[in-house]
């Protein structure tokens, strides 16, 4: 692996794992808080600390990860190093998340943007918290037009060829990046920055809201798409079979970025003024954007058969016995695709309109996020961290990091059935999300769910303890004995069919991904802004 490449990949996953610590401590102290099990000191906030856990977590974590493996991805796969733009086009986007989140930080931990991470309006934090997020962004911004960069060069020595899978991948998640961000970057300048910095008096909350949500939900499949690139690509080759077809896999993708940005009202079912058409409509997009999860659950159970059945396996779930097991390359990877069957099913019922009415706000949706992003993307990254450190630094993931690797993920996996299985059964109670400790009067209804918060914290201290143990494991990669690890990646298998190549005319995707979101979006949001249904009197303010 190119070493220049190599030190800008290592940088982005650093300062990932660095960001999941830290957000891992506030996560772990505010489920025992919520438990009543511990009070904080007076001048900590529980609000402050699940701030600084949604946003070190969920947007952090995932995005430096994400983009660090994308990055490394094109380098080993288009030409073998990165070229001079793509990477200092890396470079400068880090830097510029990195002090973005340098600064959101500080503001979240002076208690001036303790407004969770979905930084709802009317909660309003420090103009600062907000030029923070604009620097994270406009930072993935430039690592994602490095990654352009490089994809380009490519197609241009390479004209008429297929791109390789892994990196036709990453451009789309890109895409689709750079696509949803628009509603984040829309709402942040021209909304939370004049609110904020007081040049303006009020804020449009629902335009806020559904802007935030535009860009929400595609954010959730920018977690998803990198972990599918593994399931897809690496694993086959990790277990030593084949992906099962390069274009089903191709599609899963396409489908991915036309479907995912223009279903943010699934998020806001429960919220007046929207009207029902329009929910209705994106709710229907919704059902359309668990195709190509149900595709990709079919493609992996025809990779994990078709291995097994090559090396003798029989019967019907024989092939599970040719899986493996021991390799935490695998084993992460798989316990996130298993945990990712009941997740799924958990989306779907959110997405259910009658449905959403009984979990809407409740720790439910706490639990099932708990499940897709913080198992299934999780378990994943950690599995790629596990071969992708030794990859760049030349070293070698040893059997016992290897084994180390297990414990972590078999504790991750037993800390997260305690907290989101409890999250889920009491979020059916009516148990709702984001609240600090209170049994609200000792009312028998909420007495009930404290058994759920105390099963919740010790599932919250054995996740802790796998990220320590994560920690030591990561430490023990970078000091590893050198040698050369493989960058896995699998080959199609023979039988499979020829892949379209209409798969990478961008232009036509990029129209027909535009022309859902304008045909879901355009009247909803003129209505927001004419005061129609939306806020009344308000514009942008
Ligand atoms: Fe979701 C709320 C609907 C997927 C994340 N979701 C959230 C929030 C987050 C989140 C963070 O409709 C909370 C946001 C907030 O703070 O308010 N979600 C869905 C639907 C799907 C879905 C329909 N969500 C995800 C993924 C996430 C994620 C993925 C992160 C990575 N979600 C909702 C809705 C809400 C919501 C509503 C709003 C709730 C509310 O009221 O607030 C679908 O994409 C799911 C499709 C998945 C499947 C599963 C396919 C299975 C596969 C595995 C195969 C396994 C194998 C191994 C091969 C259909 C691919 C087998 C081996 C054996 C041995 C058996």
């Amino acid at each position: 692996f190119d070493r220049k490449d190599g030190r800008l990949v290592l940088a982005h996953l650093l300062f990932a794992y660095v960001a999941l610590l830290l957000g891992g401590v506030c996560g772990m102290l505010q489920s025992m808080v919520k438990s009543g099990s511990i009070t904080l000191p007076a001048n900590i906030g529980y609000y402050e600390l699940l701030t600084a856990h949604g946003v070190l977590m969920a947007l952090v974590f995932t995005t430096f990860f994400i983009i660090g493996f994308l990055y490394s991805g094109i380098s080993r796969t288009l030409g073998g190093s990165l070229t001079g733009v793509s990477r200092s086009l890396g470079w400068i986007g880090f830097t510029l998340m990195a002090a973005g989140t340098v600064l959101g930080v500080i503001m979240i931990l002076l208690n001036k943007a303790t407004v969770l991470y979905t930084f709802y309006a009317p909660l309003k934090a420090s103009p600062w918290f907000y030029i923070a997020l604009v620097l994270l962004v406009v930072g993935s911004w430039l690592s994602g037009y490095g990654i352009f960069a490089q994809y380009r060069t490519w197609r241009k020595a390479n004209t008429g060829k297929l791109s390789p899978l892994l990196a036709f991948m990453a451009v789309v998640t890109m895409l689709l990046w750079q696509i949803a961000t628009l509603g984040v970057a829309a709402t942040v300048l021209l909304q939370f920055i004049p609110w904020s910095f007081g040049w303006v008096e009020t804020i449009n909350v629902l335009l806020s809201r559904t802007l935030f949500w535009y860009f929400g939900h595609p954010l959730v499949y920018f977690w998803l798409m990198p972990a599918y690139m593994c399931w897809y690509v690496i694993v086959p080759k990790i277990i030593g079979g084949k992906i099962y077809s390069d274009a089903l896999a191709r599609l899963a993708f396409i489908l991915l970025l036309l479907f995912s940005i223009p279903v943010g009202f699934h998020h806001q079912l429960m919220e007046p003024g929207i009207a029902p058409f329009w929910k209705f409509l994106q709710v229907v997009l919704t059902f359309m954007v668990i195709v190509p999860s149900l595709i990709t659950a079919f493609s992996l159970f025809a990779t994990f058969e078709l291995n097994g059945r090559a090396r003798g396996a029989t019967g019907l779930f024989g092939w599970l016995k040719k899986l493996p097991w021991k390799d935490v390359r695998f084993f992460a990877p798989f316990m996130g695709m298993l945990v990712f069957i009941p997740a799924g099913a958990g989306g779907i019922i959110n997405a259910s309109n009658q449905m959403n009415a009984v979990v809407h706000n409740t720790l439910w949706v706490t639990g099932h996020f708990h499940l897709t992003v913080a198992t299934s993307v999780a378990l994943t990254f950690f599995g790629i961290g596990y071969w992708l450190i030794p990859v760049v630094t030349g070293r070698r993931l040893t059997k016992r990091l290897n084994n180390l690797g297990i414990i972590q993920v078999v504790t991750w996996c037993i800390g997260m059935l305690f907290m989101s299985g409890s999250m889920h059964i009491t979020g059916l109670f009516g148990d709702p999300r984001r609240t600090d400790y209170t049994t609200y009067n000792d009312s028998p209804e909420s007495i009930l769910w404290m058994p759920y918060h105390v099963a919740m914290a010790v599932g919250g201290i054995i996740l802790f303890i796998s990220l320590i143990v994560l920690l030591a494991a990561v430490v023990g990669l970078l000091l590893a004995p050198r040698g050369v690890e493989e960058y896995p990646i699998g080959e199609v298998i023979d039988t499979a069919e020829k892949t379209p190549k209409l798969f990478e005319r961008w232009g036509l995707w990029i129209g027909v991904s535009a022309a859902l979101i304008l045909i879901a979006y355009t009247i909803p949001l003129a209505d927001m802004i004419t005061g129609g249904t939306g806020s009344p009197g308000y514009k942008f303010w």
